[in-house]
């Protein structure tokens, strides 16, 4: 276990199904910690390096297409194993493997439009975090209700 900082993007069309609250409540219900957020337009070449592991597979210009394709919720999220947690909240990549009770599970249909991203390593982490935000625009404030999470 460890404090862990995540990133973690509400991919396009959350914003037009109105689903952003509802998302973003249960990542703050669950006890992590918001300490950046703000909506953005990927362009194409920031697509291309965020996924850049996937560069090769067939599934690369429809991935890249879709998350150039309207504005997304960009956020890093905090926490005891902050990674993981989130990774659990989102569900399985494949729709048909999510399971209900997961963001995923609950709001996506399809895999090519399974609505989150969430860094799946620290490294991963880092590098994610680094490429859309400054580190002027990650606040680490204090949190009085957290006696009440850990
Ligand atoms: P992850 O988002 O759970 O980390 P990755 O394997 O890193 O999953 O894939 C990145 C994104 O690429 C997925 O979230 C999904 O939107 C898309 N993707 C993955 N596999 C497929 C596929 O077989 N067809 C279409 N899109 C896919
Ligand atoms: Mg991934």
């Amino acid at each position: 276990m460890a404090y862990e900082q995540t990133f973690v993007m509400l991919k396009p069309g959350v914003l037009q199904r109105r689903l952003a609250g509802e998302i973003v409540s249960r990542i703050e219900k669950k006890g992590l910690q918001l300490v950046a957020l703000k909506l953005m337009q990927i362009d194409r070449s920031l697509a291309e390096t965020h996924y850049g592991e996937h560069r090769e597979k067939p599934f690369f210009a429809e991935l890249t297409n879709y998350i150039t394709s309207g504005p997304v919720v960009a956020m890093v999220v905090a926490g005891e194993s902050a990674i993981s947690m989130i990774r659990a909240l989102c569900g399985a990549t494949r729709v048909e493997q999510a399971a209900p009770g997961t963001i995923r599970g609950d709001y996506a249909l399809v895999t090519g439009m399974n609505i989150i991203h969430a860094s799946d390593s620290p490294e991963s982490a880092k590098r994610e975090i680094g490429l859309f935000f400054d580190e002027k625009e990650i606040i680490s404030y204090e949190d009085p209700n957290a006696r009440w999470t850990y």
